[in-house]
């Protein structure tokens, strides 16, 4: 494998997922909170009110960091630590300490900090007072940019403003399996789709007024993407229609919904409605990607596999999904999320021995430094996740962590990936 000598190397995690201290320092409650508290929605109703006490271990979680190497950690603001409200008018001190306190830590340890404002965890507040359907949502957005982008621009240089916009939707708003648990219309959830364009094209405009030095703005999309079963020039033309042509079904889990809006200044097949368009795509810096799998697709059309391994994991979408995404969105792409939940657990010698995940990421990996030898612009690779976290409905049966967490203790064992991530970044 070859990887460019300043090639980002980091991990990435989420508030709600990680932070614990979900009452604590004036922090207000978000549909996260709320979600969780009301029976019956998360897998053995578990919640996020602990996960993996961060709020307290962040500083040993920082020290693990370092002895894995990492030059840069990807980690998301909750929101309402800043504003317990949404849109306060004084934004709370203990909670703006805080990331004070780990952006310096990341800073002091040589980690460069990626700062993602929103990773789902809305203020129940603004939820309650219309959600993204409403005009005033938009607006504690753009503030809570401005004011996070103020604050910590003289120290981080790196920000996202949305992760998975199209899960945020489909999940939240149409399913119903995520928070706030609705199942609204097409129609109206691409309304919210349209706001959440609308938040992160106004939150960049604020933010390049306001920062206090030259930063690099992006946001993270996720969607389907295709790769071809050969090399010939047929299966890769008909991977890449199908990449962006949309499933009827699954019409939100595509990239193109989000991107070519806010990046193209277009509209697709299913958000032509959108008449501003053309005023949502205020220059980016980068394009963030997060890739788990993909589909296998000959001349003739996707190649079905069989169950479980050879269904999830699919390697070469790490090559073909940023090959294509550059080819459309010409934007330096960074993977902002990448990795495999397996069935960790600690063996007889107290150790976490994941070998399957050992597997995935040398497959995966190796496939990402052939779309940089191709010529695809990656800059950076964020392995999803630190430590095992909370993972929204599935509450915490499913283990993404690099670091085992014993959730009983809150002990970090990190696993055998830990060391095999370690090793590759050194290399
Ligand atoms: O845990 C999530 C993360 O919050 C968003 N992207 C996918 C991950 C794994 O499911």
């Amino acid at each position: 494998m070859n990887f460019p000598k300043d090639f980002i190397w980091g991990t990435a995690t989420s508030a709600y997922q990680i932070e614990g201290a979900y009452n604590r320092d004036g922090k207000g409650v978000s549909i996260w909170d709320t979600f969780c508290h009301t029976p019956g929605k998360i897998n053995d109703n578990e919640t996020g009110d602990i996960a993996c006490d961060h709020y307290d271990k962040y500083e040993d979680d920082i020290k693990l960091m370092t002895e894995l190497g990492i030059s840069a950690y990807r980690f998301s603001i909750s929101w309402t630590r800043i504003f317990p409200e949404g849109d306060d008018e004084i934004p709370n001190a203990k909670g703006l300490q805080f990331y004070d306190n780990l952006v310096n830590c990341c800073l002091k340890n040589g980690i460069t900090p990626h700062i993602t404002l929103f990773h789902w965890d809305l203020p129940q507040t603004l939820e309650d007072d219309g959600g993204w359907l409403s005009e005033r949502t938009i607006n504690a957005f753009v503030k809570y940019a401005e004011l996070i982008c103020e604050h910590f621009s003289d120290r981080v240089e790196y920000f996202s403003t949305i992760n998975e916009p199209q899960i945020i939707t489909r999940m939240g708003y149409s399913t119903g399996q995520h928070a706030p648990g609705l199942t609204l219309p097409d129609d109206t959830v691409l309304e919210i789709l349209h706001s959440l364009a609308k938040a992160h094209a106004a939150a960049v405009r604020a933010m390049r007024k306001c920062a206090k030095r030259k930063i690099k703005i992006g946001f993270s999309s996720t969607g389907n993407l295709c790769y071809p079963s050969t090399g010939s020039k047929e299966d890769i033309e008909m991977a890449k229609k199908l990449t962006f042509s949309t499933n009827k079904e699954d019409f939100l889990f595509c990239h193109q919904i989000f991107c070519d809006a806010v990046i193209l200044g277009k509209t697709c097949e299913y958000n032509r409605s959108w008449d501003d368009v053309e005023a949502l795509n205020p220059p980016l810096d980068f394009l963030g990607l997060n890739i788990y799998n993909g589909h296998e697709v000959s001349s003739d059309g996707i190649v079905k596999h069989g169950i479980g391994f050879a269904r999830t994991v699919t390697p070469e979408v790490l090559c073909w999904g940023p090959v294509f995404m550059y080819e459309r969105y010409k934007l330096p792409i960074i993977i902002t999320e990448n990795g495999f939940s397996c069935n960790d657990h600690i063996f007889l010698d107290g150790k976490v021995h994941d070998a399957d995940r050992i597997d995935y990421l040398t497959r995966y990996i190796n496939e990402l430094s052939k779309a940089i030898d191709a010529g695809t612009d990656v800059i950076g690779y964020f392995h999803w996740s630190f430590t095992d976290n909370f993972e929204w409905h599935s509450g915490y049966n499913e283990r993404f962590g690099l670091v085992y967490i014993d959730y009983a203790t809150g002990r970090r064992i990190p696993k055998d990936s830990f060391r095999w991530y370690s090793q590759l970044i050194r290399r």
